[in-house]
């Protein structure tokens, strides 16, 4: 198999050293093998990027939403090959890859017509005669860092708004999704963007992120907690303009006259699907006590009822952990809670299926307190908590007790305790008899506290990142 290479300045670019795709439900099967960037690819990305910059911020609108618009079109029309890709290097399940295919698609043709609205102003000075222009301008090179865990989605939606701002780009795409990557990187390519316009480097470990940080205009990074807190704290040091979107501990609360159908099906699939791989997963179960013993029995007989299996077969509704590494963090956080008193009502166990996968049944623990490790710290796996409390107010204390603060649900038939859980709870996006997870694209994404840093991403607050303000004042003579 011959590796697929880093794009540099319109070109494929090999090295002689090369990783491999390895799909989680079989390590044997091995995707493909890429060409690994080193240093100097990474370097040469950013000088194709900056070069390319001296023209492409005074493109067109229509090139920059022709770009989007074709390039949308094609991961549309092939949505089932790339959706089969996907699941087969992340993990999730079928219809869900293609699931994440439709929305790269759509996010394209979305900032395609984001390229073509007007973003500016016009008013009138406080001085006679004088008019003041607000426009916005590219901000010039944009590094993006991106994880595994929406291989195209994520990319699609930064590198989507950069492109149709006027900026240029490094994408760094996480190291186990290549794959992805690898198409989008090549459909953009193709699909009428100048040269040194996207650059994509396969770099690994650190290699890359000090350097973009010190040669990008500004960052826009995806992925955990700690390594965001380094990217932001590097960034700001140097001056750098930089968004981070980082973890979630996200809760549920489910209260005494919430509907028990509705709230187990919203739990089921934001804590265990896409095998809990996602930063809006909720991972902590607030129950009012009562209705805490009904729920937990009802959650607990449908966690157990997941099918689970190799991400691409027939029927199976949640595939591997992405990672040795993410399973190991399961199976350690579920050993840790039970240590810590938690009473495990379904999963807590590998699973296998006869090929050589990450395997681990969904796991619903019960009994756990606020204080427990388990409620603390981020799984990013499918293992979710309960926690038993009195009423709302208990409820809302207990939600907000945590560093994190991205998403947050509430299961409840009464308006007024929704409209109080919308007010009070810290957190960026919130849910009412909803999962946590699962967002539109042409509205604001984006968490508080720990979990977020810098503006918006997605829909119109895009535009906050990827452009800068300028105020002209104009006296005409
Ligand atoms: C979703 O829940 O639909 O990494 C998207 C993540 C988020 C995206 C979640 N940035 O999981």
């Amino acid at each position: 198999m011959s590796a697929k290479g880093n794009l540099i300045n319109g070109e494929w670019v090999f090295t002689d050293k090369t990783f491999n795709d390895i799909n989680p439900s079989d390590t044997n099967d091995i995707i493909g093998t890429y060409s690994t960037a080193g240093e100097a690819e990474v370097k040469a990305a950013i000088a194709a990027a900056k070069d390319a910059f001296q023209t492409w911020q005074y493109s067109t609108p229509q090139q920059r939403f022709d770009v989007l618009d074709n390039a949308g079109t094609e991961i549309l029309a092939r949505k089932a090959e790339l959706g089969a890709l996907l699941s087969r290097e992340e993990g999730k399940t079928l219809p869900e890859g293609v699931g994440e295919v439709t929305r790269a698609g759509h996010i394209l043709k979305y900032f395609a017509g984001e390229a073509l609205r007007a973003h500016g102003q016009v008013l009138d000075s406080v001085r006679p005669g004088v008019k003041v222009e607000i426009t916005r301008e590219p901000v010039g090179v944009i590094g993006l860092i991106c994880p595994w865990n929406f291989p195209i989605a994520i990319p699609a939606w930064k590198i989507a708004p950069a492109i149709a701002f006027g900026n240029t780009v490094v994408f760094k795409p996480a190291e186990l999704t290549p794959g992805c990557a690898w198409e989008l990187s090549d459909i953009l390519n193709r699909a009428g963007l100048p040269k040194g316009v996207l650059n994509m480097v396969f770099a690994r470990g650190s290699v890359a992120g000090p350097l973009m940080i010190d040669g990008c205009d500004a960052i826009s990074f995806t992925g955990s907690v700690p390594t965001g807190t380094r990217v932001r704290d590097q960034a700001v040091a140097k001056g750098k303009r930089v968004q981070c979107e980082m973890g979630g501990k996200n809760p549920v609360v489910v209260l005494d006259d919430a509907d028990l159908d509705n709230a187990v099906n919203s739990v089921l699939n934001s804590s265990f699907f896409s095998s809990g791989h996602r930063c809006t997963a909720s991972s902590r179960i607030i129950v009012t006590e009562g209705i805490a013993d009904r729920f937990v029995e009802a959650l607990g007989k449908a966690t157990a009822a997941i099918k689970v299996g190799d991400s691409r077969a027939d029927g199976v509704q949640m595939g591997p952990i992405a990672s040795q590494e993410q399973l190991d963090i399961a199976r350690d956080a579920v050993a840790k809670a039970k240590a810590e008193g938690g009473v495990v009502v379904a999963g807590g166990e590998d699973l296998t299926f006869g090929t050589p996968g990450y395997y681990y049944a969904p796991t619903l623990i019960d009994k756990t307190t606020a204080d427990m490790a388990i409620n603390k710290e981020e799984v990013f796996g499918p293992v979710a908590s309960v926690i038993r409390v009195k009423d709302l107010d208990e409820a809302i204390a207990v939600a907000n007790d945590t560093e994190m603060g991205l998403s947050a649900g509430i299961c409840t038939k009464s308006l007024k305790s929704a409209e109080t859980f919308k007010r009070k709870i810290q957190s960026g996006m919130v849910m009412v008899n909803l999962p946590t997870a699962g967002v539109d694209y042409h509205v604001p994404f984006g968490g508080r506290k720990a979990s977020s840093f810098g503006p918006r991403e997605q829909g119109a607050y895009a535009v906050e990142f990827y452009t800068i303000v300028k105020t002209a004042y104009q006296l005409p003579l």
